[in-house]
């Protein structure tokens, strides 16, 4: 059950795949909203709220700093380029406006509105949560169901079925802000294949591009590039290049010329273009939202489409800016002011804060316009949706020029309805221990509003890395889709070939290629069922008051928990087991052992090189016997991780990985386990399996 009631002229975001095909009531004319209230808070702002019981636990909110439970703290969707994600930060790159709430009541909220949005969720009074959005209007929907899982279901259904990126995409790659040119590349490549690890894909940070222009390639760097994309293919790894959204001012640059030309960058109300500072100095942003640019800046990935390249990430789209210019000006003149002063310490750190203020300012983005839907619109008010519409202007030019395969693409800045058209990387985490934990608990929160394809940079973004947190990582990001090594410039190197041991992150890695054909099939269910692929433990245990509390396990798809080990120097960890499972105990693919645990809290060892799935009763993980890339790993030949009491089915699905249409019903394999250890498997694959 959804219902849907509009406030003021609000902006059209197509978060929905159509949000006319519901019926809404106009807010102002009502005052009887389920679970809310809602009432004018200054400056023409909507405030939402309710009390909140002792117990009751608010989920979602996607990518978010703090834990499953989403209680006691305060988030703002006002997507945001920060490198540092403390605890204590209140947004990030993406504005995920859904939540759900379980206790007393349950219901889910979906507060449908690009311009600032902020939660307050029993962080200024602990029993009470409020919901502020900023003038310019907003669609509410509030969305009731038998379960959270049903409730999730039915927002997924109208917000769109998910990207689902080609097969290869779940492979493991391997990212560095440093790879300058085609040598470097190679290398990466050789260290893994030489050294018998694993690897599908290099990624090529903003340094390929000639000065940072996109839809260029330094060719000093990459003499024949469309050549070095096909020798990488031979090896089967995938090049993945960035795409940032500036485009860089040059005379004789191609789109800058076109899209000045055309009119496609955001203008000011001068209507002259606005001038940011990013990556390749001064820029305009094309202006994503309007149709014609759209159409026109997706149709540049061609340039690289046409070169062999079948993936993409969408960077800096929030979208960042180092500076804007008009504003720059204005600090010098000021700074120049200061240094006609005597400066005491309080103008000492004005002057400071001046020049500290020019990235990402509020101002800035207040200065620009859109052209969206036949309006003339300002940033500020949409600010939240350039993210999503430069990935879907990516999508949609996809969908034209390659209808018939999928293209990986990912993006930092999103908004709910992009997830129809790429994924999501958690952008600029650091390597402290707090991240690991901080990518799980994220997790069920991004699958709620639809990002299925999702990960984080295992190892660490920013700061130096260590041996022992990142194979840690390594052993929970082997289950996340996005599986991807990245870290930034001037940190310590962290390809698995640095350290000394690499044979354990060879093993471990080998374990992600094992689980290979069950991630895929869970990942694709979950899409084509508008489900979740992980979810927390009180999503599946609903009556175990017990289960809700657990903020550092998962469920991952229909048969398995994970419980990765977070910690420094830990030796094993708490684990808490809503009915009898069957823990195997992996150090490598072919190396480790089971045992049945009854349910309860339990303290389980996992040294560092070893990892924990438990399986559930009368479910099966079918594994396959690993490879060197996702191209290699074979489905003819299945392991059946199994814990059978009565009889366990399992409907395995697989496809060729790549084309776009997908239906679950022509790629199912259904494998069925009974308690005296016969198997049967038939449908589209006719795999030869074996229980462990
Ligand atoms: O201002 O392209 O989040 O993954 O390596 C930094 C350089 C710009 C931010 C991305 C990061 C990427 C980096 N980019």
């Amino acid at each position: 059950m959804i219902r849907k009631f509009v406030f003021g002229s609000p902006v059209e975001t197509e978060a929905l795949t159509d949000s006319g095909s519901i019926p809404g009531i106009r807010g102002e004319e009502t005052e009887d909203f389920p679970h809310l209230a809602v009432s004018a808070g200054e400056n023409q702002s909507h405030v939402l709220s309710c009390d909140m019981a002792p117990h009751d636990i608010i989920y979602g909110l996607g990518e978010n700093v703090r834990g499953i439970n989403k209680r006691g703290w305060l988030y703002q969707s006002n997507c945001k380029d920060d490198p540092l994600h403390t605890e204590t930060r209140h947004e990030l790159y993406a504005a995920h406006n859904f939540f759900l709430a379980d206790g007393r009541e349950r219901f889910g909220v979906f507060v449908d509105a690009p311009q600032t949005v902020t939660f307050d969720l029993g962080y200024s009074d602990r029993d009470r949560l409020t919901v502020t959005v900023d003038p310019g209007g907003f669609v509410l929907y509030i969305l009731e169901g038998d379960s959270l899982r049903q409730i999730v279901k039915e927002f997924r259904h109208v917000i769109g079925r998910s990207y689902i990126p080609p097969r290869w995409a779940f492979g493991y790659g391997q990212s560095r802000w440093g790879y300058e040119c085609a040598d470097d590349i190679r290398q990466v490549v050789r260290r893994h294949r030489d050294n018998h690890v694993p690897l599908d894909s290099v990624y090529m940070d903003i340094d390929y591009m000639e000065n940072y222009k996109d839809f260029t390639v330094d060719s000093d760097k990459f003499p024949d590039f469309p050549g070095f994309v096909r020798e990488m293919r031979e090896e089967n790894i995938h090049l993945v290049p960035i795409i940032d959204a500036g485009v860089k001012i040059e005379e004789g640059y191609s789109v800058y010329e076109e899209g000045v030309k055309e009119g496609y960058f955001c203008k000011k109300e001068d209507g002259k273009e606005f001038v940011g500072g990013v990556w390749p100095g001064r820029v305009h942003f094309p202006d994503m939202l309007d149709e014609k640019a759209r159409s026109w800046f997706g149709g540049k990935y061609k340039v690289l489409l046409d070169q062999g390249i079948d993936g993409f990430w969408n960077d800096m789209n929030e979208p960042a800016l180092f500076y804007g210019e008009d504003h720059l000006d204005e600090v010098f003149e000021k700074l120049e002011d200061y240094s006609r002063q005597e400066l005491n310490i309080q103008s000492f750190f004005g002057m400071k804060n001046l020049v500290l203020g020019v990235a990402n300012r509020k101002e800035d983005y207040e200065t620009f316009y859109h052209r969206y839907r036949g309006e003339q619109i300002r940033h500020d008010r949409v600010h939240n949706l350039f993210g999503y519409y430069m990935t879907r202007a990516a999508g949609e030019a996809f969908d034209r020029l390659e209808p018939d395969r999928r293209i990986l693409m990912f993006s930092r800045a999103s908004y709910i309805g992009m997830h129809r058209y790429g994924g999501v990387w958690t952008g600029d985490n650091c390597s402290w221990w707090s991240h690991i934990l901080m990518n799980l608990q994220m997790l069920p929160g991004l699958n709620m509003c639809g990002f299925l394809y999702t990960g984080a940079d295992l190892g660490g973004f920013g700061a130096d890395t260590t041996e022992d947190l990142l194979l840690r990582w390594l052993e929970l990001g082997i289950f996340t889709p996005l599986m991807r090594n990245h870290s930034a410039k001037r940190t310590r190197l962290q390809e698995f070939y640095r350290f000394g041991h690499m044979e354990d992150f060879r093993n471990i890695l080998g374990l992600r290629y094992g689980f290979l054909p069950y991630l895929y099939s869970e990942f694709v269910k979950a899409a084509v069922n508008d489900d979740m692929m992980f979810l927390p433990l009180s999503f599946v245990y609903t009556e175990d008051e017990e289960a809700a509390g657990v903020e550092d396990q998962l469920m991952v798809g229909e048969s398995m928990m994970i419980a990765p080990v977070y910690r420094q120097n830990a030796r094993g960890r708490y684990v808490y087991l809503p009915e009898n499972m069957k823990l195997y105990r992996f150090r490598s693919l072919d190396c480790g052992d089971s045992q049945i645990l009854p349910a309860g809290h339990h303290y389980v060892r996992a040294e560092l090189n070893e990892v924990l799935v438990f399986v559930r009763p009368d479910h099966m993980v079918p594994m396959s016997e690993g490879g060197c890339c996702v191209e290699d790993v074979d489905m003819s030949r299945l392991n059946l991780l199994h814990f059978v009491r009565t009889e366990a089915v399992y409907e395995l699905y697989h496809d060729d990985g790549i084309s776009r249409k997908v239906e679950l019903e022509t790629g199912i394999t259904r494998i069925k386990v009974k308690t005296d250890g016969t198997v049967s498997a038939e449908g589209m694959l006719n795999p030869e399996c074996r229980l462990r």
